[in-house]
């Protein structure tokens, strides 16, 4: 229905919706995908939606450190956005991204708000988007 609801931020007619989980990223998606429409872990292509993602974080039990849709492309240093998104905007903390032990394929939200490559299997709080 065309007037479905939005648990959380609506931007360029998307819907932005925070969960505590915690979860490994690939069950964050696949969360997402199962309960949205069109649902994938959240991409974030700019500075505004950055933003609001962090007053996301926010409202909801304050900023924790979270998922989005970030995932390093195949071996390489490339990253796409689940969601199919174009990659260009990533406020990466600086040093980052690192690729400890070489396993960081994954992006957190840091509490700080930057951007952090880290183990898909960590536990997280995940922001899905549809
Ligand atoms: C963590 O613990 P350390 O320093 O090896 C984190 C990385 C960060 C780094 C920042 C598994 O790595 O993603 O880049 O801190 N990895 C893990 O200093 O927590
Ligand atoms: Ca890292």
């Amino acid at each position: 229905n065309r007037w479905r609801s939005c648990n959380g931020v609506i931007s360029n007619g998307k819907c932005y919706v925070f969960f505590s989980g915690p979860k490994k990223a690939p069950d964050a998606e696949f969360f997402c995908q199962n309960n949205f429409q069109n649902g994938h872990l959240a991409s974030v292509t700019s500075r505004y939606l950055h933003n609001q993602m962090m007053g996301l974080m926010d409202r909801n039990g304050g900023r924790r450190r979270t998922w989005i849709g970030g995932l390093r492309y195949l071996d390489t240093g490339r990253w796409i956005w689940l969601d199919g998104a174009q990659w260009g905007y990533a406020d990466w903390l600086p040093g980052e991204p690192n690729n400890t032990a070489g396993v960081e394929n994954c992006v957190e939200i840091l509490s700080n708000g930057k951007f952090n490559d880290m183990p898909c299997w960590d536990l997280r709080a995940f922001i899905c988007s549809y």
